[in-house]
């Protein structure tokens, strides 16, 4: 690929003609009654009708309805940050990344051009925060109550991290690799953001060190100029302006790995576990569990009794989702929706169900999606302090006129 088509390239044909469907303009019931009194569908500067949840840090969530695509734009795309001290455009000027750690051959820092020059893959993948829906748990647990916009799914494309960190040359004995961005804490004594994955993960070709998101340069509050993809696994690897790396023999001891983003040990299934990271009792949370979410209709709308379609999006940690089930009667009753063509195993899968004619009254729409590895998702809530994984269908009221 030339250097210019890196970043406005091909798989526009993805990007074409996203369906219309009507704003969402009211916020989930069961979201704590604090968050539903601040919560608002605001614009920023790159972003539009966005649903507002904290201002400092940043954490604004994507309506549902925009999830009748699979593909979410980047004005539309959620935003999540743990530290106030988010960087400007101007800050990035002259970025760089450096790549170093006790497990490389040599020490070396990388610009933009020398990025461009590697060879360029790309993943149409899921960006997921480990508390979407955490909003939903009853009861509430601590943390940014997330209603079901805590993700998106874009085409991301750069180079390989493996063939950044090749550039260093890694040794045998390379563990995990740490990374840090650029953004900063607000004031002393908070830790700064900083996360590790796993060799293993690290050296996965679908793990992308992103310059481009959806043919365009990334936004800057995902992340300019560039970012870590982890596809399969949760948002909080994904770190935002990406500034360095290190390859370490030695696990990343730090409050972020040792303390936030752990869940019990074997609640939920992987299949590359963070050996490293692990203890007796817990392990940090890594591959996201199968999930689904109703986009088409909204909650509390009108439909036509003659029949109307049900629409959303299924995805999972990359095994690929077989299955997706839609309920009428809140659970009672299941039927089989009608499945897309796969567009990745790390992508969504969109859905859809032609009801048919129904009486009047109301209705309890609910998904449930399988994936290839026979997971389903849960009945009941996995309940964990971390308000993490919430998989658990919810029905959405609309009545049939
Ligand atoms: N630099 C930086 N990167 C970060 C974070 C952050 O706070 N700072 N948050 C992480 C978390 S928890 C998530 S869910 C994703 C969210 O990505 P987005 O803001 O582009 O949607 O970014 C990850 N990368
Ligand atoms: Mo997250």
């Amino acid at each position: 690929m030339r250097r210019r088509e890196i970043i406005a390239g091909a798989g526009a044909a993805l990007l074409a003609s996203p369906s219309v469907a009507a704003e969402s303009t009211t916020l989930p019931a069961e979201l704590p009654d604090g968050t539903r009194a601040v919560a608002q569908f605001v614009n920023l500067p790159d972003k539009r009708r966005m649903l507002r949840l904290t201002d400092r840090p940043p954490n604004y969530a994507t309506p549902v309805n925009v999830f009748t695509d699979v593909v979410t734009p980047n004005d539309r795309f959620f935003v999540r940050y743990h530290l106030a001290g988010v960087p400007s455009a101007a800050d990035m000027d002259g970025w760089s990344l450096t790549i170093g750690g006790d497990a490389v051959n040599r020490q070396i820092r990388l610009k933009m051009s020398d990025l461009l020059d590697l060879p360029t893959n790309q993943v149409l993948s899921v960006c997921q925060c480990a508390g979407n829906r955490r909003g939903f748990f009853d009861p509430h647990v601590a943390g940014v109550q997330w209603p079901d916009g805590g993700m998106g799914c874009a085409v991301w494309r750069g180079p390989a991290l493996r063939d950044v960190l090749k550039a260093a040359g890694v040794k045998a004995e390379a563990l995990e690799v740490w990374v840090g961005g650029a953004d900063k804490p607000p004031m002393e004594g908070t830790p700064p953001f900083r996360k590790s994955i796993p060799i293993e993960k690290a050296m996965d070709g679908d793990t992308i060190v992103a310059i481009a998101m959806n043919n365009a340069p990334l936004p800057l509050l995902n992340g300019y100029p560039a970012r870590l993809v982890v596809p399969g696994w949760t948002g909080t690897y994904w770190m935002k302006h990406l500034t360095n790396i290190e390859v370490s023999a030695e696990p990343l001891k730090n409050f972020w790995m040792q303390t936030a983003y752990r869940v019990p040990a074997g609640m939920f299934p992987v299949q590359l576990p963070f050996k490293s990271q692990a203890t007796e009792t817990t392990v940090p949370i890594t591959e996201l569990v199968v999930n689904s979410l109703i986009a088409d209709p909204l909650e509390g709308d009108e439909v036509e009794r003659s029949g109307f379609t049900i629409r959303g999006v299924a995805w999972d940690r990359g095994t690929g989702i077989n299955r997706v089930e839609i309920s009428l009667d809140g659970g009672r009753n299941w039927q089989d929706a009608m499945l897309e063509k796969p567009l990745g195993p790390y992508a969504y899968r969109r859905f859809s169900l032609p009801t048919g004619s129904l009486r009047p009254g109301t209705y309890k729409l609910m998904s449930r999606a399988t994936n290839h590895a026979g997971e389903r998702q849960a009945d009941k809530l996995k309940t964990n302090p971390g308000g993490y994984h919430n998989n658990v269908p919810r029905p959405i009221a609309v009545v049939a006129r």
